[in-house]
C-alpha cells in the first residue's frame, strides 16, 4: 500500500534530520494530524454525528461558538498535551493559554492553534480547517501569555488542515510548503503536492465585497481595478471567489494562485481587521512566504509584527507577489498623498499610472 509513497511521518523526518528540532517537532506534527483526523472524522459525520449547530455559548472573539469549535478544540488538545512535545498551548476557543495538567512533562515547544477556522460554513456544509503554528518556548517553567507574544518569522512549523472533497495537510518547517492527502484507508497522510509554488501573477482576487463601502481607499482603488477589468487600468480581467473558510480561501490562492484579502474596514473601527494575528495570519503567511507569495498588512510583512495580545487582529493581504506588491505601493501612495485621487471626478476616467509593469 505504501511503495513508493512518501508519508507525512517519513517526510519529516527526511525533512528535518540533522536539525536541533528534528525528533521532538517531527513527533509534535504528527500528534497535530492526529487531531486533524479525528476532526476529519467528525466534519464527515455532519449530522448524522450529531455535530451541526452551536452550543449557545461565545468563545473570546464574543463569536457564537458551534459543536464542533469546541469539540475540535478539544481533539487538538487532547493529542498534544501528553508527548512531553509543548509547554503550553493557545487557542481562539480559549481566551487564556491552556496549561498543562501537573502529570504531563513540558516539552520545547508552543502549539497555537484555530482548530475550526470557517465554522459558520460547518451547518451549510462548506470546507473548513485547522491552521496551527509552532514556536519554541525559550525557557523553563509554564509559558506566561507574553511567553506566545513571538513575532511569525520565529514560527518554526506552520500548516492547516482543509476537511473538504478530500482532507489535505498543507505544512511547512521553513524548507517549502509541502501538501498531503488523506488516504482513509490505510489512516495516513501521503505526500501529493511537494513544493508547492504560488504564480507571481494573478487574475483571481477573494474579498468580501459587501465590505467595499467600509474599505481604505487603496483597497477600494485595488478591487476597482480589478473589477474594471480589461476597460481599466489593468487591462486584464479578473475572476472573484469568496468561500468565507479562510483555508479554503488560501488553499486555491497555494493551487493556482490569486490574492485574498481581509483589510481593515471602518465597519468597527475599533478593530484593526478580523483575521487573528497568531493562529491565523502568521501561520498561513508562513506556508504563503515558503510557497514564494507574499502576506501583508498593506503596509507591512506579517511575519515581521510584534504581536501585542493573544486574540489580536490584524488587515491580511496574501498571495501572489506581484499583487500583494501594488497593493503595498498603493499603500504607500494614499498615506504620502501621492495617489491618484481615487474618488475624485477629475481622474474618473484616466489614470497617472500605466496599466502594467508598474508593480
Ligand atoms: P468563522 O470561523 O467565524 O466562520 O470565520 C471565518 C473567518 O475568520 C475566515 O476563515 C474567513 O475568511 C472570514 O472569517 C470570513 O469573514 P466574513 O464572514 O466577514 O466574510
Amino acid at each position: 500500500m505504501l511503495q513508493g509513497r512518501t508519508t507525512l511521518s517519513k517526510f519529516l523526518i527526511e525533512q528535518l534530520r540533522g536539525t536541533e528540532d528534528q525528533a521532538d517537532l517531527a513527533a509534535l506534527l504528527v500528534d497535530v494530524t492526529a487531531a486533524v483526523k479525528a476532526i476529519a472524522s467528525m466534519t464527515a459525520k455532519g449530522a448524522l454525528g450529531g455535530y451541526l449547530g452551536s452550543l449557545g455559548t461565545e468563545n473570546v472573539q464574543g463569536e457564537t461558538q458551534k459543536k464542533l469549535d469546541v469539540l475540535s478544540n478539544d481533539a487538538m488538545i487532547q493529542a498534544c498535551e501528553w508527548g512531553g512535545l509543548v509547554a503550553g498551548m493557545a487557542s481562539e476557543e480559549l481566551d487564556e493559554p491552556y496549561t498543562l495538567p501537573r502529570e504531563f512533562e513540558r516539552g520545547a515547544y508552543l502549539l497555537v492553534f484555530d482548530p475550526l477556522d470557517g465554522s459558520s460554513n460547518i451547518d451549510v456544509n462548506v470546507s473548513v480547517g485547522t491552521i496551527f503554528s509552532v514556536l519554541r518556548h525559550g525557557r523553563l517553567g509554564d509559558p506566561s501569555t507574553s511567553d506566545y507574544l513571538r513575532p511569525g518569522v520565529e514560527q518554526v512549523a506552520a500548516g492547516y488542515a482543509i476537511y473538504g472533497p478530500s482532507t489535505m495537510m498543507v505544512l511547512t518547517v521553513g524548507r517549502g510548503t509541502h501538501g498531503f492527502t488523506l488516504d482513509r484507508e490505510i489512516g495516513n497522510f501521503i505526500l501529493t503536492h511537494p513544493d508547492l509554488k504560488i504564480p507571481e501573477d494573478t487574475s483571481e482576487f477573494a474579498i468580501n465585497a459587501s465590505n467595499e463601502r467600509f474599505w481604505e481607499a487603496p483597497v477600494q482603488r485595488y478591487v476597482a481595478e480589478c473589477k474594471a477589468g480589461r476597460t481599466g487600468d489593468r487591462g486584464r480581467d479578473f475572476n472573484m471567489r469568496w468561500i468565507a473558510s479562510m483555508v479554503a480561501d488560501v488553499h486555491r490562492i497555494l493551487m493556482r494562485g490569486g490574492i485574498f484579502m481581509y483589510p481593515k474596514d471602518t465597519k468597527e473601527p475599533a478593530k484593526p481587521g478580523r483575521l487573528r494575528l497568531m493562529y491565523e495570519a502568521n501561520p498561513i503567511a508562513f506556508v504563503i512566504e515558503q510557497a514564494g507569495g507574499a502576506a501583508s498588512t498593506g503596509r507591512a510583512r506579517i511575519l515581521e509584527l510584534q504581536p501585542e495580545a493573544l486574540h489580536q487582529r490584524v488587515p491580511v493581504m496574501l498571495g501572489s507577489r506581484h499583487e500583494i506588491e501594488r497593493l503595498e505601493r498603493y499603500h504607500r501612495e494614499h498615506d504620502s498623498g501621492t495617489d491618484r485621487p481615487f474618488a475624485s471626478p477629475l481622474f474618473k476616467d484616466r489614470s497617472l499610472y500605466s496599466a502594467e509593469g508598474s508593480a
